[in-house]
Parts: structure tokens; sequence; C-alpha cells
């Protein structure tokens, strides 16, 4: 029976190393954290996934998942460790690099070696390659080194990580080979071999395809407002074509993949990747087209009481990272012309640098209600509460998310902003 070890016991390192260990295998999971390895110890997850507390309970209690600070000898390591971005963001893999050096010490020859971690696209021949061939390995040769992304979506994760077709890139068709077999023994899905590079591009590839469809459905709420046009029914027809499918416009694009993983093609091919780059910058500028909107519309007022409604980066989780929605709060609450008051039932104070309010007192007084996020929350709104507490009940709806019945409100959406005239 082969021993793996999984380095960065994450979103993806825990679940993985749990799958393995359930499948039988003898699994020690390695992180820099030591509060995460000895919870993991004790049978305790210190992450939040459908199923998982249970299935870790079960892999610990058998013996056949432990957790340690530094790795062991074992058949196979696998390492999902963060790549975050730099402030340029050129693509950060210290930690890969950090990963594949502290397992050098305990490794062997016909050992295989997968980063699941995404990365941009070269870095398994540029950087892990070279970092195990200076341990005296002939990386071609001696050890199997391969790039396997993850493609999870968060409350899914164990099912996915079974079901879900594995991309396996090997920098060689020995190494792929050796790896999809890690991953053909406990997953259902199908294991298509590749080189690394094509394996690293095709995972940018998939997040890059949706932020630049996106970008183009942002423009055209941009086009639409300027035209006078409505954006969702331009949308709604245009998609009625078979092969079209234009995505929804928004306040921006959030996220620890769309908004980032474009950047780590860039950096490696700057000047043939000038509509990737564009697509980033049009979805990076809907923050600012949404303050301008919001501008126009309190222009009158003296001191305009806005009620913003979500911060996280989609509907109906609590992850904040990259949101366009923190990006859009920050900004309204420093201007002083603004008295500004924030809900979102999803998150916790802890997770923003202010304050937030529940959802009556952020209404209180309001002459404008902008909806960010499209949390289930904000679908349909208490109608009557909202015409009690708002000053004047204007809804701007960024996500074209909220049903409102009643027709004393005014609602303005962001591919939708034909009729826009300030509050008076
Ligand atoms: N968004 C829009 N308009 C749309 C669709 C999305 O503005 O039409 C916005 C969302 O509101 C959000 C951002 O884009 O701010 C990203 O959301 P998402 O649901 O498209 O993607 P993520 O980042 O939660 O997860 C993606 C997924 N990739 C694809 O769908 C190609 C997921 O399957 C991947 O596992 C994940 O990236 C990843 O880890 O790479």
């Amino acid at each position: 029976m082969k021993k793996i070890c999984v380095i960065g016991l994450g979103y993806i390192g825990l679940p993985t190393a749990s799958v393995f260990a359930r499948a039988g295998y003898d699994v020690l999971g390695v992180d820099v954290n030591q509060k995460v390895v000895d919870s993991l110890n004790e049978g305790k997850v210190t992450i939040e996934e459908v199923d998982l507390p249970e299935l870790v309970q079960e892999v610990v209690a058998k013996g056949k998942l432990k957790a340690s600070l530094q790795p062991e000898k074992s058949d196979v390591f696998i390492i999902s460790v963060p790549t975050p971005i730099h402030a340029d963001h050129s693509a950060n893999v210290d930690y890969v690099a950090e990963a594949t050096k502290g397992i050098l010490p305990y490794l062997e020859k016909g050992n295989v070696v997968i980063v699941e971690s995404t990365i941009p696209p070269r870095t398994m021949d540029d950087l892990v390659a070279p970092i195990i061939e200076e341990a005296g390995f002939d990386p071609y040769k001696d050890i199997y080194i391969a790039h396997c992304p993850e493609r999870v979506l968060p409350g899914r994760i164990l099912i996915e990580l079974i079901e879900n077709t594995r991309i396996v890139g090997g920098i060689t068709p020995e190494a792929a080979k050796k790896a999809g077999d890690v991953y053909r023994a406990v997953i259902t899905g199908d294991v298509i071999e590749t080189e690394a590079v094509t394996a690293e591009m095709s995972k940018l590839m998939e997040n890059t395809f949706r932020d630049v469809n996106i970008a183009l459905a942002n423009e055209l709420a941009k086009i639409s407002a300027r035209l006078g046009v409505n954006a969702h029914d331009v949308i709604e027809l245009a998609n009625k074509h078979p092969r079209v499918n234009i995505h929804l416009p928004g306040p921006g694009v959030g996220g620890h993949c769309l908004a980032v993983d474009p950047y780590f093609i860039i950096e490696k091919a700057r000047e043939e990747s000038p509509l990737i780059a564009e697509s980033r910058r049009i979805n990076n500028s809907m923050p600012h087209f949404v303050i301008e909107q919001i501008k126009r519309l309190t222009c009158e007022l003296d001191k305009p009481s806005v009620a913003v409604c979500g911060l996280t980066y989609k509907g109906n989780i609590d992850d904040v990272r990259e949101s366009p929605a923190i990006e859009i709060a920050e900004m309204l609450l420093a201007d002083e012309r603004l008295d500004v008051r924030i809900h979102d039932p999803h998150i916790h104070e802890d997770q923003v640098n202010f304050p937030l309010h529940s959802l009556e007192e952020a209404a209180n007084g309001a002459n404008l209600l902008v909806v960010l996020v499209d949390h289930n929350e904000f679908k349909q709104f208490d109608e009557a509460m909202l015409l009690e507490k708002m000053a004047t009940p204007v809804i701007f709806d960024t996500r074209n998310c909220t049903k409102i019945e009643d027709e004393r409100f005014t609602v303005y959406r962001i591919g939708d902003l034909k009729h826009l005239q300030a509050i008076q």
C-alpha cells in the first residue's frame, strides 16, 4: 500500500489527504501551522466544508491520516499550498518553492511529486524541476513530476474531488502516467494525461475564459448606459442564439480565482495577452462605475444616506477575498459627503474593518439602497419595512437580482440605467 504526503492542509490539501486516507492509503498531512497540525491529530478540522469533519474524524481514528510539521519518506508527494499575487499582480510562487525544497530530504528515486496549486505556465519546468535537480536527481528520469490543477467548488469539494475530470500534466509522459495512476486509484472521474505546461494553461484559461466573458457583459452594461438600452433584455435575446452565452454584468469580479488567475498568464506573455489584460481592467473598473452612478443618483442631496447590501465576492457565501463590494463600500465610506451604513448577513464584523448594521438599521433614513451581492436574502426584500424606513425608496441593484413588486420604489439596475435621475 502506498504512502502519500500532502503538503498544505487548506481547502484543497485537507480534503485531498482525507480522500486518499479513506481509500486505504497511509497519509501524512504537512502544514507550517502548528495549530492546524495539532487539531488534525485530534481528528478536528480547521476549515469549513460539507461532510469533512466526519471524514477527518474517521480516518484519523483509524490511523490512516496523521499530521506533522515535517514531511516523511513517501511514495507520492502532493503539494497544495497557496499561490497569492504580489502587489504588481505577479504570482507569488514562494510557497510552492518552499514546499518543494521541504520534501527534498525525504525524496527517493521513483517517487511521484504532484503540484495541485494554481501556478503560472512553465512553473513545473522552470521552478519545480530545477529545485529537484539541485538535490542531485534527474527530474526527467529519477522523479515523476506533474501538475494536476484542482477545480472543485467549495461546498461540494468531497464530491467533486472524486467525480470531476482531472487533468494531469507531466514534465514527461511517464510522469503524467505515474501521477495519473495516483488519481485513477481513488477517483471515478476521467483522468486525462498531458504535458505540464498544457495542464497549467488549461486551468488558467478556464478562469480566464469566464473573466473575459464577464468583461464583455460589463462593457455591454456601460454601452447600454450610454445608449439608453436595457442590457438584460439584450442578453436574454442574444442568448436565444444556440451558440451565444453572454455572461452577467455586475459590480466587478472577485474571488481568489477569476480575479487572480488571468494575471498568471499576462506575466508570462505580456505582449501577446492584450485581450486578457483589458478584460481585467474592465472588470476592475466596475467598482468605479458603480460609484459614479451612486454619485449621479445622490448629487442633488445635501448629506445623502446610502444603505449598502452585500460585501462578499458572490452570493450566499462568506468569502470576501478580492471582493469588488468591499472596494465599493470602502470608497463610499471614504466619501465625507455621504452617510453610509453597511449590511451583510453572511459575514462577521471581524472580517472587515468597518462597522456592520442590520438591514433595518442600514435602511433607516436611507435615500438609496445599493445591492452589491446576490444573496438570497436580497432577492425578496421586506418591501413594507423598506418603505417605512427609507427616506426615499430608491434601489440600485448592481446584480439584477432583486424582485420589487411595489410601484412606489424606483429601481435602477446596472445594465438598465436609462431613466437614471438624481434623487431629490
Ligand atoms: N461573476 C459576474 N458575472 C457572471 C459570473 C460571475 O460578475 O456572469 C462574478 C461573481 O459575482 C464573482 C466572480 O465573477 O465575483 C467569480 O465568481 P465565479 O462563480 O465565476 O467563480 P469562483 O471564483 O467562485 O470559482 C471559479 C470557478 N471556475 C469556473 O467557473 C471556470 C470554479 O469552478 C473553480 O474551481 C474556481 O474558480 C477555482 O478554484 O479556480
